[in-house]
């Protein structure tokens, strides 16, 4: 510091750095309890509750609603839809479906799950997807083996909602 002559103005450059980063827009969570039973091949998930859901309607919040799909291999086994709750970005459903799923097969299955926002007219606009089972990976995977490790017994676990388009390209990418 006793090199700086403080009477003199002090002239520095700085390199200019981006502006705040757009904020990741936020979709919503959901909670979802997984539940498997080995000898009877029967699979149950539980479309337990979300929270802070993002506001698809102009004056009005969204209506959400979820469906749950089992798939294999890209191709549709079966589809389940729960009830839709009106005006609420923080719908409780606690809705349960159960599906034949026999243990050679638990290990290659996908259950991708997608919050909508009911509309009168048009059609329903995704809010937002999550995933879990074959090839997911982080809390789709974390969650799906909690439930494999704890047979009969329901695993309960908060997942993000990540972008449509997001998952659907994770969902179609090659599993490495
Ligand atoms: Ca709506």
């Amino acid at each position: 510091m006793n090199s700086i002559d403080l009477a003199q103005p002090i002239q520095e450059w700085k390199d200019l750095v981006g502006g705040e980063k757009e904020e990741i827009e936020k979709l919503g969570d959901i909670c979802i309890s997984l539940r498997y039973v080995p000898t009877a091949g029967k699979f149950t998930i539980n479309i337990m509750e979300a929270k802070n859901l993002k506001k698809m309607d102009v004056g009005g919040l969204s209506d959400p609603f979820v469906k749950v799909v089992l798939q294999h291999n890209g191709k549709r086994l079966k589809k389940k839809k729960t009830s839709v709750k009106q005006n609420t970005l923080n719908p409780y459903f606690n809705e349960s479906f159960s599906f034949e799923i026999p243990f050679s097969q638990i290990q290659k299955v996908q259950v991708v799950i997608t919050v909508y926002d009911y509309d009168k007219l048009g059609s329903n606009d995704a809010i937002g997807k999550c995933w879990m089972g074959y090839g997911a990976s982080g809390i789709g995977i974390k969650h799906w083996s909690e439930m494999l490790a704890n047979p009969r017994r329901p695993v309960a676990q908060w997942h993000s909602l990540c972008p449509e388009e997001e998952v659907d390209a994770a969902l179609k990418a090659p599993i490495r």
